[in-house]
């Protein structure tokens, strides 16, 4: 199995980074840099033509969306058991979960984070707006599917949806209110900061916002 993924630091190509890291599989990165305009390249358009990171080749195959390499990735790697297996009890939560992450909050960032270049720039206040309320209905969501003290979102075994979900909390860090501020995110966001392979991925990305203070390294 090859695999060849373009990212960005810090972008929604993170998750896929980071399982990739986690699951120990050999891969190539390879930067886009997306404040260049890279994603615009001639080349990179062949391999992705939204123009968007991530892209992951996968034996040759360019492929896309986030949450849908996580699946991917899971289905192609079940010893890494970074997701129920179908017919588990745990399955119906799961798919549940990353559906409702890519569906409903993931479009939501965007339009937080794309507001006056996605559409109007006239009615860009507006659109921040509905995504900041979205955005904080979801952090509700979760905080209080956290509040059983559970150590991750689907299952007790980390899973595609914590890489997820743990990468749209990031993108919250310098909202109005950051996730971290719900009490039980905020312990669980610390908790999964805490992973080797989350420093790792924050290390290799040379991120140095949004990591436990006992993790910094930079
Ligand atoms: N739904 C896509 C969203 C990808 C996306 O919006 N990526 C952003 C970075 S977080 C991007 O490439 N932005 C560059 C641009 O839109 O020009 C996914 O989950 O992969």
């Amino acid at each position: 199995m090859s695999y060849v993924l373009y990212y960005s630091p810090g972008a929604a190509s993170m998750a896929v980074h980071w399982m990739l890291i986690e699951m120990r599989v050999p891969f190539e990165a390879r930067l886009v840099d997306i404040d260049a305009g890279q994603q615009h390249d001639p080349d990179y358009l062949r391999l992705n033509p939204s123009g968007r990171v991530p892209t992951l080749v996968v034996d040759g195959s360019p492929r896309h969306e986030s949450a849908a390499l996580l699946m991917l990735l899971a289905e192609r790697h079940p010893d890494a058991a970074l997701a129920p297996a179908p017919g588990s009890t745990d399955r119906a939560a799961w798919l549940e979960l990353m559906i409702y992450l890519a569906n409903t909050l993931l479009p939501a960032m965007r339009d937080w984070f794309y507001a006056d270049s996605d559409g109007d720039p006239a009615g860009a206040d507006a659109v921040r707006a509905l995504a900041q309320r979205r955005i904080e209905q979801a952090c509700d969501r979760l905080d209080a599917r956290l509040a059983d003290d559970r150590r991750y979102l689907v299952g007790g075994t980390l899973s595609t949806a914590d890489f997820l979900a743990i990468m749209l909390m990031r993108w919250t860090r310098n909202m109005p209110r950051p996730a971290i501020g719900w009490p039980h995110l905020g312990r669980y966001i610390r908790a999964l900061r805490a992973l080797p392979s989350f420093i790792e991925l924050n290390t290799r990305e040379q991120l140095t916002e949004w990591r436990n203070d006992d993790d910094r390294r930079a």
